[in-house]
This record gives structure tokens, sequence and C-alpha cells, in this order.
């Protein structure tokens, strides 16, 4: 953290008052959103963008927050200086931001082997929890306003899948964010965790409806292929079984896109496991340990199955 912190101050200290722009994933979940918010709030004359658009939470909390951003795809990189990303490590959901000079990457995740981005100041803590974790390390609780704080709250919660991982100092973090924010936990919590729609909660149902279990090695492993919303439905399946792979056909890219969840007591690192079954097929994985994603050019039952067979592989 202390090199990180260092990495920080001068990010800030070179690029404070220049133009850039602060830019989170394709799809930005609330932890891409109150962490480009609030560190966007670092730098005076930058504006905040997003790829295409936002999933439900970080919509809602957008809104919450007052939040302006523009889409990637609209602004000319040569009227900046930079760009920063945050929660995001890969080019994979953030195609517009090739050809960017990138000067910061502030981000939670495993850094890749393809598709990397690099950064002039990359501040990267794999071990955390949240991208928004990292930002109220590194820029203090007590220099944060009541916004700041309560934005960073539900990326906390959000992120932490309402606390199924965390260290200790998530929660002492969380406290101090709380009671910066002036707010209660529930309050938060409204934020932090969204409820779905009816619509997605249908499709969740449907997930449930079509899905396939296999048992090995004491390990419930279910699979299921849904036409959208394949984040929400396998994280669904994984309050029941332990391992979840739910696959979505994009038929305009002709590929398969995995989502996949897997239960605190089990430790067999999901990311790995997403990699190794996309680049089988010459496409691209990765993520956290026990939520993950991948995708390839094959038929999902031919990806799920490779992300089963992997995924046993590790179990031995
Ligand atoms: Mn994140």
């Amino acid at each position: 953290m202390q090199d990180n912190k260092k990495r920080f101050l001068a990010l800030l200290e070179e690029y404070k008052d220049k133009k850039i722009v602060v830019a989170g994933h394709r799809n930005a979940d609330i932890d891409a959103v109150c962490s480009a918010y609030v560190l966007s709030k670092r730098f005076p004359n930058s504006i905040i963008s997003f790829p295409e658009k936002m999933d439900e939470g970080g919509k809602k909390l957008s809104k919450k927050l007052g939040l302006k951003w523009f889409k990637l795809e609209e602004l000319k990189k040569e009227e900046f200086e930079g760009l920063v990303v945050v929660d995001i490590t890969s080019y994979t959901l953030l195609e517009g931001g090739k050809g960017w000079n990138v000067v910061g990457l502030i981000d939670h995740h495993h850094r890749p082997e393809k598709n990397k981005i690099e950064a002039i100041y990359e501040i990267v803590d794999a071990d955390c929890p949240s991208t928004a974790e990292i930002l109220a390390e590194l820029i203090g609780v007590e220099n944060l306003d009541s916004d700041d704080a309560f934005a960073l709250a539900c990326g906390f919660i959000s992120d932490t899948a309402r606390f199924k991982n965390g260290k200790t100092r998530t929660f002492e973090l969380l406290a101090q964010l709380l009671r910066k924010a002036g707010r209660e936990y529930l309050e938060v919590l409204e934020f932090g965790e969204h409820e779905p729609s009816i619509d997605v909660k249908l499709k969740i149902m449907d997930g449930f409806k079509r899905a396939r279990t296999i048992v090995y090695s004491g390990v419930l492993i279910a699979t299921s292929v849904c036409e959208s919303n394949e984040s929400s439905v396998s994280s669904a399946l994984v309050d029941v079984a332990d391992a979840a792979f739910v696959a979505k056909w994009v038929a305009d890219e002709k590929e398969t896109r995995v989502s996949s969840r897997l239960k605190k007591h089990l430790d067999v690192p999901l990311n790995d496991i997403m990699r190794e079954a996309a680049e089988s097929f010459g496409g691209n994985g990765g993520g956290h340990p026990k939520a993950a994603g991948g995708s390839a050019k094959v038929e999902p039952s031919v990806m799920l199955e490779k992300c089963v067979e992997i995924f046993c592989s590790k179990l031995d």
C-alpha cells in the first residue's frame, strides 16, 4: 500500500489540474461508478466517462449522486491530457480506451497477461475487495466529504457481495465511511445492493429452470444458459450451488460469454479457470477468485463443458 500511496500522490501531483478523463469499464457497476465519482473530484478539470451503458445498480447510484458522464466513444482523445481508469485492468471491457494516453490505473483485479491496460501510474491491489476500498485508503476517510463517503460505502457493499468477502480493514473503513456519510447502514444498503427489477428476477427464475447440476468430489456445480443477465443468474445460483457457470450467446459477436461464481468455502481460483477455459478456444477470461468471467467464439454448451472440466480438474 505504501508504494501505491506514493504512486497515487505522484499521479495527483502531475495531473491534478490537467484536463483528464476518469473512466470505468463497460456496464459500469456500483464500484466503478463510485470510484470514478470520488476520484474525479480529486481532479477538478476532469470529466467522467464510461463505454456504452451502465448496469442497473450503477445507474441508480449515479442518479443519486447526480453524476454527469460522457460516452467514451464520443470523446476526442486529442482534447485531453490523458485517461485515468478505475476498476478495470484489461481492454476487454474498455475497447474504446485503446490509443488513449493512460496516465493512471486504480484497480483491484488480477493483472491479465493479455490485453492488459498499461498506465504511467499503476495502483493495483488484487487482495483488496473493491476499488472503493483502495480509494478510501489512498485518499483517507478524513479527506472525503459526506457524498464521497456514502458513494464509497456503496462500493464496499456491492463488491463484497454484502460482505461475503472482506478483511478486518474493510469493516474498519466502512464504519468510518458510514460515520462520515452521516448515514445508517440500511440507507447505504439500498444503493449498495441493487434490488433487481421484476424482469431480471424472472430471468433469474428462468436460469434456475434451465440449470443443470453436477456433483463432483462433494461439490455441487450448476450450469445454465440464459439470454441476458448472466451475472445475476450466476450469483443467484451460487446461493444454493457451490459453483455456478452461466453462459450467454452473443449473436453479434458469435461468441459465448460465461459468468461464474464460487462459494466462499472453496479455494479454487475461478479467474484462472475462466482464463484457461476461454483461452483454450482463443478467447479471454479473468476476474476475481470467487467471481469471474470469460468469452470465446464457441457454442455455450461447449464453453460450459470446458469450464466444468477445468474446474473439476482443480478439485482433485
Ligand atoms: Mn470492483
